[in-house]
């Protein structure tokens, strides 16, 4: 396997990672590979977790501050959350250990747009980089490593990390190389414009270049990503896909998008495969996106000859999907692009390409207001991801959910949102499995009977009850009473239904 490592001095690098874990000292800042659960390190985080216990038992403390790209898997967010290992988390995470640690105070977390995550790292907002992991698929002759199933914030961590840690991942397919375009925005106050007006278009080198002699150590592994499996379509994700794709058909109609070069960002999950599916059997063609992850739905798009290109960080493919581009990287190679985060999320090139965002959400109040992380106002759930950097810059904005959660004691539209991402003035358009809310050029009163509209038939009169409430007490802009505005939440809270 070191075949795949090509610098000589690197070869003399290699070592396990429980060797490698000496680099990594309590209270240091940690940039990661990883963005779901691709391309993240297989090996270092267990060797850091088992690093952690083993100082815990000699009541030494021992935690560290950890950057990703966004999500990781168990085999990385979930095994450091469980061993205590962390005393600081950003930007992004979906890890179910981690979110009640995070819930429980256990660690700190911050939630923030992933275009501003690495710029933050550079402004030194956290003071020095201390050590970067980067899982990659080969390293070359000169140095230089070849990105593995995503790029996410590698090179901000590589170029500012006083040491590196390579991990060379022998699963990771040789073919990846060439999929990779890594481009640095020069810094303020050099800034120019990106060069790339089409989802496809090529910038930057297919490798990243490092300051070899800042690598530490080279630890090799042969482990798997680990994106989940989808659940089956259900019957209710295949709804909201239907108004999804007649909400398309109606701009299509309105002269504002053509069946030819759709582009599309979409979050990941059951209802945007459900759309994916959807549009095979569409109109639609030569489909691009320009998005964060390469989703299962859009390699069918492909592969369909449905969709010419895909722009994105990295992959979020279900095992059995990974397996097939793992086959054939050099065949789909040439339909993706896999961009550092800055690049895939920039507001200047998502504002440029016209592209149209869909994103999940937890809840949307009556005028149009977007909670993505919080249930009832406090719980985190996983972070706004990259969900505000598409939705502010999009051509047009949209929101996709379930109405209900919870068998039905959560309505998914409410009075008031217990927290907002989304504000009213970026979110265009709510889509529900009972149709779709198009608020654009609508003021926040004429707003809510189609905000109610797509709310599950058994909330309606409790939506339609408050909003007459609200206008009885105040004739303002908005309407709300503050006295029952979290209703809904209290109640949930209280006898566990929003009803
Ligand atoms: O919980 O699994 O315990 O039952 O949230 O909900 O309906 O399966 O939908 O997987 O799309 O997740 C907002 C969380 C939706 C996601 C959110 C509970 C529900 C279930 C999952 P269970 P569903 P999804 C970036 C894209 C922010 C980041 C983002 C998300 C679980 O879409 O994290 O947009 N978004 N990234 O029961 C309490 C509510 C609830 C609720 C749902 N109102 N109250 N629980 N749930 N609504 C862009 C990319 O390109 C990737």
């Amino acid at each position: 396997m070191s075949e795949r490592i090509g610098h000589h001095g690197l070869k003399s690098k290699v070592m396990t990672a429980q060797d490698a874990a000496q680099f990594v000292s309590h209270g240091d800042n940690v940039g990661i590979s990883g963005f779901t659960g691709a391309a993240y390190p297989k090996a270092m985080p267990t060797a850091i977790a088992e690093k952690a216990k083993a100082q815990h038992q000699e009541g030494k403390e021992f935690a560290i501050n950890l950057f990703t790209g966004a999500s990781t898997a168990p085999d990385c967010d979930g095994v450091l959350a469980e061993a205590n290992a962390l005393a600081y988390r950003m930007p992004y995470q979906s890890d179910p250990i981690m979110r009640n640690s995070i819930n429980a105070g256990g660690m700190n977390y911050q939630d923030i747009h992933l275009s501003h995550s690495a710029l933050q790292v550079e402004q030194g907002f956290f003071g020095q980089l201390d050590v970067a992991i980067v899982e990659v698929t080969r390293i070359t002759e000169e140095g230089h490593l070849i990105p593995s199933s995503g790029v996410g914030n590698n090179v901000e961590y590589l170029d500012n990390a006083q040491r590196i840690i390579i991990e060379v991942n022998e699963w990771q397919s040789l073919d990846l190389e060439g999929m990779a375009d890594i481009y640095r925005i020069p810094r303020l106050p050099n800034r120019t414009a990106i060069p790339i007006n089409n989802s496809g278009d090529r910038i930057g080198t297919p490798y990243i270049d490092i300051d070899v002699s800042k690598v530490v150590a080279v630890v090799e592994t042969n482990a798997p990503d680990r994106n989940s499996p989808f659940k089956p379509i259900d019957e209710v994700s295949k709804q909201i896909a239907g108004h999804f794709l007649d909400f398309l058909e109606g701009e299509v109609r309105a002269g504002r998008l053509a069946y030819d070069r759709y582009i599309m960002q979409s979050g990941v999950g059951n209802v945007p495969n459900a759309v994916m599916a959807g549009l095979l059997d569409s109109k639609f063609e030569n489909i691009q996106a320009y998005t964060e992850v390469v989703q299962d739905g859009m390699i069918d798009l492909i592969d369909a000859e449905k969709m010419t290109v895909a722009s994105a960080t990295s992959f979020a493919l279900s095992p059995e999907y990974a397996e097939r581009m793992n086959n054939e990287a050099a065949r789909y190679r040439k339909y993706l692009v896999t961009r550092p985060l800055q690049i895939s999320n920039h507001p200047e090139v998502i504002r440029r390409v016209g592209l149209i965002a869909s994103n999940g959400m937890i809840e949307a109040d009556i005028y149009g207001n977007i909670n993505s992380t919080h249930v009832a106002g406090s719980r985190i759930m996983n972070g706004i991801g990259g969900s505000g950097d598409f939705t502010r810059n999009a051509y047009i904005s949209t929101f996709i959910s379930p109405s209900e959660a919870k068998n039905g004691a959560i309505s998914a539209i409410v009075p008031f949102a217990s927290h907002v991402d989304h504000t009213e003035h970026d979110a265009m358009v709510v889509i529900t499995e009972h149709g779709f809310a198009d608020l654009r050029g609508l003021s926040p009163r004429a707003r809510v009977p189609k905000m109610i509209s797509v709310a599950a038939p058994e909330y309606r009169p409790l939506l339609e009850e408050y909003f007459a409430r609200a206008q009885k007490d105040s004739a303002a802009h908005t309407p709300h009473d503050l006295a029952t505005a979290l209703s809904f939440h209290s109640n949930f809270l209280q006898n566990g239904s929003m009803k």
